[in-house]
């Protein structure tokens, strides 16, 4: 069985390792330049350079190393074979830990009181409870139910919005384009956990910032997006920071990344940036995660977490 690991911007020798230790028979070959590329019948890929799947021949299925797959998508030439996306409870994990810490500063005020920290200040600011605030999360799907099962059981009250109906205990669940607005409106802190396909991009623009509601306490809302950068429209979220709209903002990806130095968004008020990495794909998790699957479809078991192409996720 021989798999090639076809990435950029990622260690590719301690990926092979992983994979190596996780299953010894495994024949593993790293980028274009590797001889047989006409034995290959598996690649684990990240942001491959496009039309370079047309040289595996003999490819069968492309593995991602991420839960998103527009990396994957964009490429006009992706050979017409099985898609499995990454869907692990470590990933999750650091997706759920991600969240919460970050529901938790904006709704704690940590950026305020960092900065009267800075200025020698004691002053103590009017602080609701958590049964007191709406936090709206975009995409529930893996790592959105998870993040919101986490927020509901701090006590927050959490609404959902999908792409089909979804019926979950104490957590109000949104669905369609019909029912966006009646989500934003309810929604203080919004989570955004889409994948990025023709209908998500750009779709945190100013129009559905302004939507956001307040809902029992009178503070201004609070974005995090941990989707991919393309959902958001970066000038409309630094307008809305700096013209106190949003009461705060966390980012975790960009429309390019890594974010450059001379980008104003570093120097937005009350932002947090953090380099796109909410939740990493841990690589022994990813070595067994791909080694099990192989180990499954070689036995006739059939693949998980395949992704429907025309839904582009
Ligand atoms: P899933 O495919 O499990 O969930 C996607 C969710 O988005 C589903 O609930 C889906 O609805 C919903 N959705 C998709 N399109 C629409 C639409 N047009 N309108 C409304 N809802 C929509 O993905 P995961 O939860 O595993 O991952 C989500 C994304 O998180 C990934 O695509 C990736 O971009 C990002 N990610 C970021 C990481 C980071 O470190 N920053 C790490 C890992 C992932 P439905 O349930 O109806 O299908
Ligand atoms: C992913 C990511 O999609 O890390 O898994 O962004």
């Amino acid at each position: 069985m021989s798999l090639l690991i076809l990435t950029t911007g990622i260690d590719e020798q301690n990926l092979a390792r992983a994979l190596q230790d996780t299953d010894p028979d495994l024949d593993i070959h790293i980028g274009l330049d590797s001889r047989n590329l006409d034995a290959v019948r598996f690649v684990l890929a990240w942001k491959q350079p496009p039309g370079s799947l047309t040289k595996l021949k003999n490819l069968e299925v492309i593995f991602s190393l991420g839960a998103g797959v527009d990396h994957l998508l964009r490429d006009p030439h992706i050979p017409d074979v099985p898609i499995v996306r990454f869907v692990d409870p470590n990933l999750t994990q650091r997706m759920v830990e991600y969240v919460v810490l970050h529901v938790l500063a904006h709704h704690r005020y940590l950026q305020d009181y960092i900065s009267l920290q800075e200025g020698a200040e004691w002053r103590e600011l009017d602080q609701p409870i958590a049964s007191d605030v709406n936090v709206g999360i975009m995409g529930m799907g893996q790592l959105g139910m998870h993040a919101a099962h986490a927020l509901r059981d701090l006590g927050f009250n959490v609404q959902g919005w999908s792409r089909s109906p979804k019926n979950v205990e104490n957590i109000t669940c949104f669905a369609g384009q019909s029912e966006l607005t009646s989500f934003l409106e309810q929604t203080e802190i919004l989570v955004c956990l889409l994948p990025l396909t023709s209908q998500t991009k750009n779709v945190l623009d100013r129009q559905l910032l302004d939507k956001l509601g307040t809902w029992a306490s009178d503070r201004k809302p609070a974005l995090i997006n941990a989707g991919r950068g393309g959902l958001q429209n970066e000038a409309d979220i630094e307008r809305a920071l700096r013209e106190g709209d949003l009461r705060g903002a966390t980012l975790d990806v960009f429309n390019e990344e890594p974010l450059p130095p001379k980008s104003s968004l570093w120097k937005a008020p009350n932002l947090f940036i953090t380099p796109h990495n909410a939740a990493t794909s841990d690589d022994k998790a990813i070595a067994r995660y791909v080694c099990g699957q192989i180990r499954n479809y070689e036995q006739g078991r059939g693949l998980e977490n395949l992704v429907d192409v025309a839904s582009e996720y």
